[in-house]
């Protein structure tokens, strides 16, 4: 099929690629739903997909990938900057000129006996001064479907391009053997180039997601004055009709889709309350017109966290799969071809094939102590489908931005929320988070790393110099910076049960959010920042949580604290003369403040 664009660059480029890669076809994707379509019905013929039920789970389809491709793969993903420093100390780097060696002969031929798709596509609405182009072009049909959901895909996307630019992101992906010896996950920052290989799950193979928007993206933000974040975008509606929007950065699976898409407490939503999801993943932040922060979601879909979502977690997610989704890794009913996952229900079907594809019976299977779906499994849901999706999901300015919230899962020290005392404090406190790893990345689930920013895996530059751009964008914005918070959903008991109901209750601390950066409510302070009183948190309604409660979550440890600062400290010194001289002034407080 003929190329869909004048551009000379896209072309010279593919013409490149098809000569490295040498398909047998090549078929340029339009974005039409007669092609979408056709290749739907290809991947069910070759077994590649399974259809689901077309009445309960209409146009959904079943992907299983390989056991040993399940999730993102840190330790072979690299940036590759000319100069090792430019990636620094927390990515793994190697000279590009070696990496292109090393890389091309494996994609030479690569695609003999298969078709190179060209998939050209906006990150972000189509003509919004915000977005960003990209041609991925793959030799995986799975691709192709995920890729017509997460993102704007087809010719429109070259609108934002035109004729003649050459500022588009070019990314190679073949599934190759899916040897996990020889996969990579590689990011060339100053050639605007992605190359990945060998394998075929999400994170790793979807390049507009996590290497465009933000490994790149991050990189062409610290250089074009904005900001590429791992961050959730919610409106939160009052009860008079104003809707304060929100980001909020956590690392991999720890609630960012069910954030943006929460149903506030009934208490709430009888008062007006409602909330409005933006994005559940990724934000593009600038300054606007007027001096504020505006945000954008580049993505078109959601590619969420199967287990855990239920009608009563997160209803608008499990909503927004009911159809046109692909469902990946999770388990099948095959009593009439729906999906299963841990705690979508209690009723684990009995004729199920796991995530691997074995048959097995559900309840026995279940009660052996294995899981049905992966822990990782996910779904690929468009994001029109999602009841509570914000009608300014495609403004192409984005929505003004009043608070910025990072947080993690930590079992003990962080307190359910606190305020920093202004900007440079809060990039201090975004850059010491820390969490509990899961199983999102491959390697030990549930150990304690310092997550900058939630940025660790995504951060296309050096971390030193990223912290330094986020004190930059602060002096931008002045005034009119948004509030920086920390929140922690995660801390447990004696029993280690968490202790905060979570989910929608989460509502109760977004309130309190939301009156500080309107000046409404009061706050105590505390060496790590300002918290609430206890009783600025509305427990009504809650079950077994008190008013003392709320003061046992915002209780601050003072010798907790004080490891904590000796983590910092050593985690600091990785950066070296990179580390802003701002930062290790915020530290000096911290220390000074917990005497
Ligand atoms: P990525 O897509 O990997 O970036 O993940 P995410 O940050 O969007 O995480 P997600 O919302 O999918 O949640 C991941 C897991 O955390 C799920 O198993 C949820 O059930 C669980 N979770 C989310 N919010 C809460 C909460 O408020 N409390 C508790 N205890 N668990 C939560
Ligand atoms: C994450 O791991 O943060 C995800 C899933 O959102 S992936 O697309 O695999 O990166
Ligand atoms: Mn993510």
């Amino acid at each position: 099929m003929a190329t869909l664009t004048k551009n000379p660059n896209v072309n010279k480029w593919v013409d490149e690629m098809i000569a490295l890669c040498k398909p047998d076809k090549v078929m340029w994707i339009d974005g039409s739903k007669e092609q979408l379509d056709m290749l739907r019905a290809e991947a069910v013929s070759t077994g590649e997909m399974i259809k689901l039920n077309e009445e309960k789970l209409p146009g959904c389809l079943y992907h299983r990938t390989k056991p040993n491709d399940v999730a993102r793969v840190e330790d072979r993903t690299f940036i590759c900057s000319r100069k090792k420093e430019d990636a620094g100390p927390t990515n793994n780097w190697c000279d590009p000129k070696e990496m292109y060696a090393k890389l091309t002969p494996m994609y030479d031929g690569v695609m003999k006996g298969r078709t190179m798709y060209v998939i050209p596509y906006s990150m972000g609405p189509i003509g919004s001064p915000l977005a960003k182009v990209g041609v991925e072009v793959t030799d995986s049909i799975y691709v192709v479907l995920n890729m017509a959901i997460m993102v704007r895909m087809g010719a429109d996307a070259f609108k934002n391009l035109g004729d003649t630019s050459d500022d588009f992101v070019r990314g190679l992906h073949s599934k190759a053997d899916v040897d996990p010896e020889k996969r990579y996950i590689v990011q060339f920052p100053e050639d605007n180039t992605i190359w990945s290989i060998n394998s075929a799950y999400g994170g790793n193979v979807l390049l507009g997601k996590k290497c465009f928007a933000l490994r790149i993206a991050s990189y062409q933000g610290k250089n074009e004055g904005w900001m590429a974040e791992h961050m959730l975008i919610l409106g939160i509606e009052k009860p008079n009709g104003e809707i304060k929007y929100v980001t909020a950065a956590f690392p991999s699976a720890c609630g960012k889709t069910n954030l943006a898409m929460l149903i506030p407490p009934e208490g709430y939503t009888k008062r007006g309350y409602k909330v409005w999801t933006v994005g559940d993943d990724i934000a593009w932040l600038k300054p606007g017109e007027d001096g504020r922060l505006y945000a954008i979601n580049p993505e078109n879909g959601f590619f969420g966290v199967a287990p855990g979502t239920n009608a009563h977690s997160n209803y608008n997610a499990l909503a927004s799969t009911r159809k046109n989704t692909i469902f990946t890794n999770v388990a099948i009913n095959n009593d009439d071809m729906t999906v299963w996952w841990e705690k979508l229900d209690n009723n684990p079907p009995v004729n199920a094939t796991e995530w691997k594809g074995e048959k097995v019976n559900g309840p026995e299977y279940v009660a052996a102590g294995n899981k049905l779906a992966h822990p990782n499994s996910r779904f690929t849901a468009p994001a029109e489908n999602c009841p509570c999706i914000s009608p300014e999901f495609n403004n192409p300015k984005g929505v003004p931005i009043s608070a910025i919230i990072f947080g993690g899962r930590r079992a003990k020290t962080a307190p359910l929320v606190y305020q920093s005392f202004n900007w440079q404090h809060g990039t201090f406190v975004g850059s010491i988070m820390a969490s509990e790893t899961t199983a999102a990345a491959t390697g030990a689930v549930g150990v304690v790393r310092r997550d900058p920013m939630a940025m660790l895996p995504f951060c296309g530059y050096h971390m030193g110099d990223y912290w330094a751009h986020w004190l930059e964008m602060g002096k931008i914005l002045g005034e009119k910076a948004p509030k920086i918070f920390n929140v922690n959903w995660f801390r447990t008991d004696e029993n280690g049960d968490f202790i905060w109901p979570g989910y929608g209750d989460n509502m109760r601390v977004l309130d309190w959010i939301i009156d500080r950066c309107e000046g409404t409510v009061d706050a105590v302070e505390t060496p790590i920042g300002y918290e609430p009183k206890p009783e600025d948190i509305n427990v009504e309604g809650l079950d077994g949580i008190t008013t003392e409660t709320v003061a046992d979550l915002l209780s601050v440890d003072k010798d907790l604290w004080k490891e904590e600062a000796k983590g910092i400290e050593e985690f600091y010194a990785k950066f070296g003369e990179k580390l802003p001289k701002e930062m290790s002034e915020e530290l000096a407080n911290l220390k000074a403040r917990l005497g």
